[in-house]
């Protein structure tokens, strides 16, 4: 950054050391004062010229109100659905996230959730550990992937990956999404409900915020059906968690697989009950390269805007 006074930037949440290695070398870093010293956060306000979030971060109007000088936020994430993004700008304030560099671990993670429910690998994992294969025998016979209908809610470039990781399993694939490209080579269906009516397996990888909350609902979950999975690699916020919890204990789907949640870290104590329930703590993301890759990125965006560049991966709505 400058060689002068390094910009001060305030970190709003606990972030990647990654992110934070690039931060604490080239910048002012105030980490969470939001919430460890409120009133050494309104002394600073005036110099905080950045705000360094994570995807899940919730970044919003009062605090973004509350820094006269901010600039600029940026994501470590692909997702900037916690960003109060008419907030920031109504004050032409740059917010900027990390596409693409995670697409390959999330869907490496959804095809891994859906094999993992449907072959139930976590309860096989259990049976040779607890000694109940010697005891019981074989384990029950459980379903089979390939070959299977796979539902598609957001065919952005993370469902699109998702897409072509299933085709080499060989399942047929359809999706529905805000827009119905002509360019997709998929069955296009005009909502979830009639996606998951045709699926044995849906999976929800469409971004979160006001748009999309609760879309995976108690009738999509019925039209899904006995035979179903939902695996959601997406946001909590998507799925209606107490409609899953339902659905899952009244065996109106037959399992699911699921990497968010509503309240993280909180996973209600009757979903992880659930032994049809494949359980992961929001990991989509979570390797040592695509890390590094993202905290990278994060990094190169402010750099450059404090160079006086335009940051390379602004948010759609910044561009
Ligand atoms: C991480 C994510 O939770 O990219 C996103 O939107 O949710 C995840 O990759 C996080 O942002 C890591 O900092």
């Amino acid at each position: 950054m400058s060689a002068t006074t390094p910009p001060a930037v305030l970190a709003v949440a606990k972030l990647s050391p990654l992110y934070l290695a690039h931060l604490n070398a080239h910048c002012t870093l105030l980490d969470r004062l939001q919430e460890s010293d409120p009133a050494a956060l309104a002394r600073l306000a005036p110099q905080v010229r950045a705000v360094a979030a994570s995807g899940d971060s919730r970044v919003s109007a009062d605090l973004i109100n509350s820094l006269p000088a901010l600039e600029i936020i940026s994501v470590m994430g692909v997702g900037y659905d916690g960003v109060d993004l008419a907030a920031a700008r109504a004050r032409g304030i740059m917010v900027t996230h990390t596409p693409d560099v995670l697409n390959d671990d999330v869907a490496d993670l959804a095809l891994g959730l859906m094999l993992s429910a449907a072959r139930q690998l976590p309860a096989a994992d259990r049976y040779v550990r607890s000694g109940e294969w010697a005891a019981k025998g074989p384990m029950p016979l459980a379903r089979k992937m390939s070959g299977a209908r796979l539902g598609i809610v957001g065919m952005g470039r993370i469902g699109q990956a998702i897409a072509q990781r299933a085709a080499a399993f060989g399942m047929t694939i359809a999706c529905t999404a805000r827009s119905a490209k002509a360019e997709r080579p998929y069955r296009y269906l005009p909502d979830a409900k009639s996606l998951a009516a045709e699926s044995d397996f849906l999976v929800v990888i469409t971004p979160g915020g006001a748009g999309t909350r609760k879309l995976i609902d108690a009738d999509v979950l019925a039209a899904l059906g006995p035979n179903g999975i939902l695996v959601n690699v997406a946001r909590g916020s998507v799925v209606d968690e107490a409609a899953l919890i339902d659905a899952l204990e009244r065996g109106v789907i037959a399992g699911a697989g699921l990497d968010v949640f509503e309240d993280e870290p909180n996973v209600p104590e009757r979903l992880r009950a659930l032994p049809q329930v494949v359980l992961a703590p929001h990991i989509g993301s979570a390797t040592s390269a695509t890390r590094q890759a993202m905290a990278d990125l994060a990094y190169a965006n402010l750099r450059a805007h404090f160079a006086g560049e335009k940051p390379p991966t602004p948010v759609p709505e910044c561009r």
